[in-house]
């Protein structure tokens, strides 16, 4: 029979076993990115002293007592040599709560500090809050911004399930102590919002995700844009739609902005999600786009269809069918390691190089929008490759 003590040991070193795992690049693929074998954090990466009482006396059988459910959609960032990630973790008790994890490589070893992110309040406390985006912002703050859930008062009395959306705004010098701002003020219902990393006019310039309510873009049109003069008071008094949902496309019931976009030689690059709905439900894929850099809300590409959809195991999760993502890293040698979450359960990564993002950008085909324009656009390519022979 093991002791207390023996069986505390065995939990530590599975747990570390798990941790260190080396993490490998999957073979194949479609020359766009790369995948890799294990999911960079699970719920049971979370460490074991958030999760046991380590106390014999007080938890003499050993067993979990905080249970964690699920790590997800996290923000990213590259800060002093060391690839982080602003997980949304998600408790048995259905809250999310932010907490980084830390690597030396970006695709391994990824490992939670000790304690989770106390996030201040704003004036109305939050219920739940989830997939912070985290921006270095030209002013010199780290900003994170984050979708802040409280129920609908005005639902009818019995209705425990109606909730609205508001994007809570915070900042931080060094990603421990924040400072939170006055939640984004806006006339519709706010997910997905992020900060873009320059001033545009001498001003703030905020992607936003207007919705009629807490599940449905309703007369929500894509993806905005709105200029803030004063982030300490954040309104959105003009917005404009700079990526429009479309009739019979992967974005036909929702989209939204991923991380903050990265700036290249040939533009904004842009990470998103689309989300259609089917016989299964709703099925999230993400999708690539550019702007102009001297105009961000001028679209210069716009790739047609999925950049990544969920697959295998990436399929069955808490909501199945999901592919999100709010994280990425423009990393120094060109490669760009994008953190995607799988069914709203666990993080993985996959690599690829600016050069290809923006090579994918420029020159796959544009959604035609109809079977015909699809079979010529394909037509064309066939054209093309029979002239080889
Ligand atoms: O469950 C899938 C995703 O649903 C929401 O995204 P959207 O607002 O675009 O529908 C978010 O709650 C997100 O956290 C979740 O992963």
């Amino acid at each position: 029979m093991e002791t207390f003590e023996q069986r505390v040991t065995t939990l530590l070193r599975k747990h570390e076993e798990l941790i260190t795992r080396k993490n490998m690049p999957v073979a194949g693929g479609n020359g766009v990115f790369t995948r890799y074998e294990y999911p960079v954090l699970t719920a049971e990466h979370t460490p074991v002293f958030w999760r046991y009482d380590l106390d014999e006396r007080t938890n003499p059988y050993l067993m979990e007592r905080i249970g964690m459910n699920a790590t997800m959609n996290s923000g990213a960032i590259k800060w002093n040599g060391r690839y982080l990630l602003m997980v949304r973790v998600e408790g048995a008790d259905r809250k999310s709560f932010f907490a980084v994890a830390e690597s030396p490589n970006g695709v391994d070893n990824f490992r939670f500090w000790d304690y989770p992110v106390t996030m201040p309040e704003d004036t109305v406390p939050a219920t739940n809050v989830y997939d912070m985006r985290l921006t270095a912002h030209e002013d010199g703050w780290i900003y994170g911004i984050f979708c802040v859930e409280r129920h609908d008062d005005n639902a009818p009395a019995g209705d425990l399930s109606s909730a609205t959306a508001t994007a809570g705004i915070a900042r931080t010098r060094d990603l421990k102590t924040w400072q939170r701002l006055p939640d984004l003020k806006s006339r519709f219902q706010q997910r997905n919002v992020v900060l873009h990393p320059e001033f545009v006019e001498g001003k703030y310039a905020l992607y936003t995700r207007p919705q009629d309510g807490f599940i449905d873009a309703g007369r929500g049109g894509g993806i905005g844009w709105a200029l803030v003069d004063d982030i300490t008071r954040a309104e959105v008094c003009e917005e404009t739609i700079i990526d429009l949902r479309y009739y019979h496309t992967i974005k036909e019931v929702k989209n939204g902005e991923g991380p903050a976009p990265i700036k290249t030689p040939r533009g904004w690059l842009h990470l998103a999600h689309g989300v259609r709905g089917c016989a299964a439900g709703l099925r999230y894929v993400l999708y690539l786009y550019m702007t102009a850099l001297d105009d961000p809300t001028c679209r210069v590409a716009s790739p047609g269809g999925a950049f990544m959809v969920p697959e295998g195991m990436e399929r069955v999760g808490d909501v199945s069918n999901v592919l999100f993502t709010n994280g990425w890293i423009a990393d120094d040698d060109g490669r760009v390691l994008i953190y995607y979450a799988s069914s709203d359960t666990r993080m993985h990564v996959a690599v690829s190089t600016i050069d290809k993002l923006v090579d994918y950008c420029l020159h796959t085909p544009e959604d035609g929008l109809s079977t015909s324009a699809s079979v010529e656009t394909l037509k064309r390519l066939i054209d093309k490759n029979m002239k080889r022979k």
